[in-house]
């Protein structure tokens, strides 16, 4: 469908189109576009940018991320279809691995999702050999490589069901979601939960990667002063801001 640009809700549009031709293709299931539109909904609340703690976030996953050993980031049908080249910049910036990691597993589509990859610029893309499972999830996600999320110390789970958060959690490891949705299991279990949107968060988190990798005393500063519970707060504390000024507007200035 051509979408004309002078919609007013135009970039709404393209990437919706983007997710349905995903969808066709097979990359994306249904169910990914049913939690677009959970995940579109939290972001009208939201005002559709980054708020101020999720930023805060984004600094954090970044620090974790330039700090950690094996590094790596979790793809799934959304992800490929909507951030594909920026996590495969992100990826390059860290250095991290990038593997495919499915709730609805199949072998065609962790292979087209690692075609989608590889056309973005990724070298390597792990998840079509698994040889490990993630101990505690009855579902197909955990299956897992041990030279990637398997062996990792800290993986970015975007777009995530909480189930494997709260597995990989158990297993010792540092857990970075992005989820609009701050209610969601995924969130309150993440070791840093990021909430804001996928597009949004990904290019802000290697903006701060780059800036990190040269410092490395902020990268230790920003892991040792990040308050988990408070950041969540402060998420929640934003929205219901943003819902009281859409009720009595903003404050006048006197
Ligand atoms: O590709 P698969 O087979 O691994 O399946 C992927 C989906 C997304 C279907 C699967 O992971 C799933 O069922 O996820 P959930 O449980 O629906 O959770 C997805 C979360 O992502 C929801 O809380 C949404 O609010 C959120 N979300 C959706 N779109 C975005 C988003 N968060 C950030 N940016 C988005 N663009």
């Amino acid at each position: 469908m051509k979408i004309p640009r002078s919609h007013p809700r135009y970039g709404s549009l393209v990437t919706r189109e983007k997710l349905v031709t995903a969808w066709k293709a097979g990359i994306v299931v249904p169910e990914g576009l049913i939690a677009h539109g959970r995940g579109e909904a939290f972001d009208y609340l939201l005002g559709e940018e980054t708020s101020a703690p999720a930023l805060v976030a984004e600094k954090t996953a970044a620090a974790f991320l330039v700090r950690a050993k094996s590094p790596v980031i979790s793809v799934n049908g959304n992800v490929a279809a909507l951030a594909a080249g920026a996590v495969t910049r992100l990826a390059r910036a860290i250095p991290a691995k990038v593997e495919v990691n499915l709730f609805h597993r199949t072998p065609a589509r962790v292979s087209r999702i690692a075609g989608v990859l590889r056309k973005a610029g990724a070298k390597e893309v792990l998840g079509l050999r698994p040889d490990a499972r993630i101990p505690g999830l009855a579902s197909k996600r955990a299956l897992a490589q041990r030279a990637g999320i398997y062996g990792a110390d800290v993986v970015l789970v975007p777009l995530e069901d909480g189930d494997r958060t709260e597995a990989l959690v158990r297993m010792g490891k540092v857990v970075i979601s992005v989820d609009l949705n701050p209610l969601s299991r995924t969130s309150r279990t993440a070791t840093v939960p990021v909430v804001d949107e996928l597009t949004r968060a990904i290019p802000n988190i290697e903006k701060f990667v780059r800036e990190l990798e040269e410092d490395s005393k902020e990268a230790e500063r920003t892991v040792r002063t990040y308050d988990r519970a408070g950041n969540l707060r402060a998420s929640y504390s934003f929205l219901s801001w943003r819902l009281r000024t859409l009720v009595h507007g903003p404050k006048k200035k006197r």
